[in-house]
């Protein structure tokens, strides 16, 4: 039998070896986006609100993208191939609790995504929530993603969605509609959990006025998340920070609209508290504090 050092108790926890002096589990949170080299957005921007909401990120990358906020130069995907393995590897080895998407690049990775999740989360003790960003229009209002992406997300991975946290823009474009105040918005958030079948927060951001007013349709109810709008602030990779935030929720075990409300205080307060340089030609760069 393995005798215990009568030292160990005092060093705490049970732990013999030193090795292990300080080892902690956390909940694991993974995040199937895009890079962004300016690390205001995508897989960069989860990860920094995965550790500052005191989960552990993993990552699986998607496409690389050369950018600043306002000026993307070049994007390109990584190979199918490579998406499947980073989230097959993933799963095999760790305890995922919850995930989310965010930029997919391509039909072609919006489809193996979805098929990874399926073949590989079934490893997990249970099927963790996904949360999907439809990455489709940007804050800036560039178009992101091609048409034919939107009916593989559609077809393959919004049926495997806990939450869909759509724009008012790509809400518009999902619903063919136009949504342009609060009763539009009211409107299209239940058109769409009704169209998906599945809880749907809808991102009223983009809309002019005093507040920042967002709304989840869930289980047959409107429940509204309300934000003073803070002007003036280009807020690059909030989408981003958002559902990250929701996901890290999630895996500790928050319910959805717990997790959605912390959310909200962390993203209103990261571009709060932004940062801000200026470039040699005297550009203003912005970019979310995400602690
Ligand atoms: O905010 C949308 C977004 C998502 N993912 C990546 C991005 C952007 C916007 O720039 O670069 C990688």
């Amino acid at each position: 039998m393995l005798r215990r050092d009568p030292r160990a108790r005092r060093r705490g926890a049970g732990s013999t070896k030193a090795s292990q002096r300080g080892a902690q589990t956390s909940p694991v949170t993974l995040t199937i986006a895009g890079s962004d080299s300016s690390a205001g957005a995508g897989i960069q921007a989860d990860l920094k609100t995965f550790s500052a909401l005191g989960v552990y990120g993993l990552t699986a990358i998607t496409c690389v993208v050369a950018e600043v906020p306002g000026k993307v130069l070049r994007r390109e995907p990584v190979s199918g191939n490579l998406v499947r393995e980073q989230i097959a590897v993933l799963c095999r080895n760790f305890p995922i609790a919850a995930a989310k998407s965010g930029l997919l690049c391509t039909s072609e990775i919006v489809g193996i995504v979805a098929r990874a999740l399926v073949d590989f989360s079934a490893n997990s003790a249970r099927r963790f929530p996904l949360v999907v960003d439809p990455v489709i229009i940007a804050t800036s209002g560039e178009r992101l993603l091609e048409p034919a992406a939107v009916e593989a997300y559609e077809n393959e991975l919004f049926p495997l969605a806990a939450l869909i946290t759509p724009n008012v823009d790509e809400a518009a474009l999902l619903l063919r509609t136009k949504i342009k105040d609060r009763q539009t918005m009211r409107k299209g958030a239940r058109a769409l959990a009704d169209k998906y079948r599945v809880p749907i927060l809808l991102k009223g951001g983009h809309l002019q006025g005093d507040n920042a007013i967002d709304l989840l349709f869930h289980r047959g109810q409107l429940t509204e998340f309300s934000a003073s709008f803070v002007r003036g602030v280009a807020t690059h990779g909030t989408g981003c920070t958002y559902s990250a935030a929701i996901t890290a929720g999630l895996a500790t075990g928050l319910s959805l609209e717990t997790a959605i409300r912390r959310a909200k205080k962390f993203v209103t307060w990261a571009i709060l508290q932004h940062f801000r340089w200026t470039t040699r030609s005297g550009k203003n760069l912005n970019a979310l504090r995400h602690r």
